[in-house]
């Protein structure tokens, strides 16, 4: 049973990695990025909600990002663990997110840095801007987004940092020798899984 999450700037690798570690760890990976995407693809209420934000590169307002991951967590798959990627992203978030594990009596095992130099970064973003198209992949969004990253998410590692569950992997490098990375600094805190050994 884990209950991971993922941090780290846009573009570090998180959406890429949670995929990964979701089959590893026999988890549901929780993306609120791809949820939202998916809300503004369908045009549902929240997808209109949210589209101007995420166009400009903002966050999503806390009321709407808290509301969705609650009833998501709620969902009979997450019960025995999950791996957020994307969500927390400000204080507030954390705040809530440590209110709903409080009220069913778990905590979190693990949250995982991913640490990437901006300019790399924005070297992949700018890749898969060619690729996928994506709005939010635009160069100046994209240093709008590193911006908001560092005032409004960077501050959450330490607060992590603080409660000892805080493990940093460096980013840069083939997908799946980060994945190894990750997986191996896992196991050091006791956190492993049948398929995990077999990476
Ligand atoms: P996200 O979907 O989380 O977007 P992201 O930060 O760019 O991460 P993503 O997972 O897509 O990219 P990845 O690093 O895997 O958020 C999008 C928007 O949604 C936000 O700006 C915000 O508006 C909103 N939102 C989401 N969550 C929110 C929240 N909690 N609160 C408020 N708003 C919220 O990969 C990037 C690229 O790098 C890919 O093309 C990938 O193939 C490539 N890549 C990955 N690893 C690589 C490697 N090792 N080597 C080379 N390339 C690699």
């Amino acid at each position: 049973m884990s209950r991971l999450l993922l941090i780290g700037p846009p573009g570090a690798g998180k959406g890429t990695q949670a995929v990964r570690l979701a089959d590893v760890y026999v988890i549901p990976a929780i993306s609120t990025g791809d949820i939202f995407r998916s809300n503004v693809k369908n045009e549902t209420a929240l997808g209109k909600q949210a589209q101007a934000f995420m166009d400009a590169g903002d966050n999503v307002p806390d009321s709407l990002t808290n509301e969705l991951i609650r009833s998501r967590l709620a969902e009979s798959d997450a019960e025995s663990g999950f791996l957020l990627d994307g969500y927390p992203r400000t204080v507030d978030q954390v705040r809530e997110l440590d209110e709903y594990l409080a009220s069913h009596g778990t905590q979190l095992d693990a949250v995982i840095e991913l640490v990437a130099d901006p300019e790399v970064v924005i070297a992949r973003l700018r890749k898969r801007a060619t690729e996928q198209g994506r709005s939010d992949d635009d160069e100046n969004v994209v240093r709008h987004r590193l911006d908001v990253y560092r005032e409004q998410t960077a501050p959450l590692i330490d607060i992590y940092d603080g409660r000892g569950v805080l493990v940093k992997v460096d980013a840069i490098g083939e997908i799946a020798e980060v994945t190894t990375r990750i997986v191996t600094a896992l196991g050091g805190r006791g956190l492993t899984s049948s398929s995990a050994t077999t990476l």
